[in-house]
């Protein structure tokens, strides 16, 4: 994106190829943090080689809490700025968000053209460089420019040296002149951008209303970046969604409609994924793409069993529901990737998580369970109606057939007969032609 919220040279900053970006990530090691600093960095390094960086080292130090000046101490910085020179990095990537007075002190320190950035910065990077639809680039835009807000005065620097190199973390106002860039201006374009969102997501909100869609079972797959989200609608609808092996892939929501055994649909939605310090400027900006997953009458929360990090994952995945208000929906732990398990490792796993579901969207093991047990929850709400519908009511007979569950359909000459499930939305619709019920 241009930082003057134009698209015109958003081309550009798809251009950073060769050579690549030489990073050193940087972690901090703190007393009760809930993930382990060297594996946090390996994921921060993973982040880093998708937004097109070579990591070259890795360094962390032990602290109580956080250097008000630099982040890391003095001494510390004093060490990174050599290792930048001797390695000739292009980009330090501190792994925690730092203030803008702390990116300015260690952007002096490290000197220039050395770039310091954060882990918020390479997120929103990677975002602007996978954002594809016209609500995502207005999404990770506003991000972008909520995160630049309070950091103009910092950002100069790197608008000045993006005009030497570009490469991570200067997607940021690419070839923009420093003086165009003042607080009030971005305050503007921020604005801007929101009406723009909220009347995408007024145009949404009305096409999910409509009539028959307001009644159908949602169903969200949600979870951390890599987990399988994508595959998984790939290997359930055929959806063609992009998926591979790296983080956040998937920027926008893709929603498919799926026909149950029993005849009922319902829809199945990818969505964006989450990760461990997820900078609150996207969740804030997301808003519309997350609620996808607010709306969801059942959340798939897929976890990738093959991971390491699996537990401290569901836990930032939890903490993501709780921000986005999301805690209270149906939700079923979905471990995924079980191929890639140890018979041993899987028992263990469903002795451990008894209630959660087992798959594999690479061999399509354990679908045919996670199917059924969709089908029962979408029916748990439901009400058994005896009905008579007259013959100018087809379209209740072809609503009971979409989305309901038809246990017995004669034809009569006073109507069509049906015994149906029925789910509490399409109820009103329904009982003026009941002539029996029961709640089984
Ligand atoms: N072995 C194995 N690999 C899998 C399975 N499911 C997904 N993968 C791989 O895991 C990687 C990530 O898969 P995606 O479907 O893109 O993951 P995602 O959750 O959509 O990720 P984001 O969109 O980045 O949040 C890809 O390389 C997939 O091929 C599985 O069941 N088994
Ligand atoms: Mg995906």
């Amino acid at each position: 994106m241009s930082i003057d919220g134009s698209d015109s040279k958003r081309n550009s900053f798809c251009v950073t190829a060769a050579p690549k970006e030489r990073a050193i990530v940087v972690g901090v090691e703190r007393p009760g943090a809930k993930w382990d600093v060297q594996s946090s960095l390996e994921e921060l390094s993973r982040l880093a080689q998708t937004a097109g960086a070579e990591v070259v080292a890795s360094t962390s130090q032990k602290l109580e809490a956080p250097h008000p000046r630099t982040f890391v101490g003095t001494g510390k910085a004093e060490e990174i700025a050599d290792l930048a020179r001797s390695l000739s990095a292009d980009v330090v990537i501190f792994d925690d968000e730092l203030t803008p007075s702390q990116q300015a002190n260690l952007e002096k320190v490290v000197g220039k053209p050395v770039k310091i950035i954060d882990r918020t910065a390479l997120i929103l990077d990677i975002f602007a460089l996978h954002a594809t639809t016209k609500e995502g680039r207005l999404q990770v835009r506003l991000a972008q420019n909520q995160y630049l807000l309070p950091r103009l005065r910092g950002m100069w620097a790197h608008l000045a040296s993006n005009r030497m190199g570009g490469g991570v973390g200067s997607r940021f106002g690419e070839g923009e002149s420093q003086l165009e860039v003042d607080r009030r201006m971005v305050r503007k374009r921020i604005t801007s951008i929101k009406r723009e969102l909220a009347h995408l997501a007024e145009v949404r909100s009305v096409q999910r209303e409509s009539r028959y869609d307001s009644g159908i079972f949602k169903v969200a797959l949600a979870g951390y970046t890599n987990a399988g989200k994508s595959s998984l609608l790939n290997y359930l609808t055929e959806a063609d969604v992009l998926a591979y092996d790296k983080l956040f892939a998937t920027l926008d929501s893709t929603t498919r409609r799926y026909v149950l055994p029993e005849g009922r649909e319902i829809t199945l939605t990818d969505t964006v994924g989450f990760i461990q310090k997820l900078p609150t400027t996207l969740i804030e900006a997301f808003k519309s793409t997350l609620d996808e997953i607010v709306g969801a009458n059942l959340i798939l929360q897929v976890v990738d069993a093959s991971s390491g990090e699996f537990i401290e994952q569901i836990q930032a995945v939890e903490e993501v529901f709780e921000q986005i208000g999301a805690q209270d929906i149906s939700r079923v732990l979905l471990f995924n990737k079980c191929d890639l398990l140890e018979d041993d490792t899987l028992i263990g796993l469903k002795s451990r998580y008894p209630h959660a579901l087992f798959v594999s969207a690479q061999t399509g093991f354990g679908t045919e369970e996670l199917i059924s047990y969709i089908a029962q929850v979408a029916a748990a709400q439901d009400k058994k109606l005896e009905v008579v519908l007259p013959y100018n009511r087809g379209d209740l007979v072809s609503l009971a057939h979409e989305r309901c569950r038809i246990v017995s359909e004669t034809h009569k000459e006073d109507g069509t007969h049906l015994t149906v499930f029925v789910g509490s939305v399409y109820l009103n619709l329904f009982e003026e032609y009941c002539v029996g019920q029961d709640n089984a």
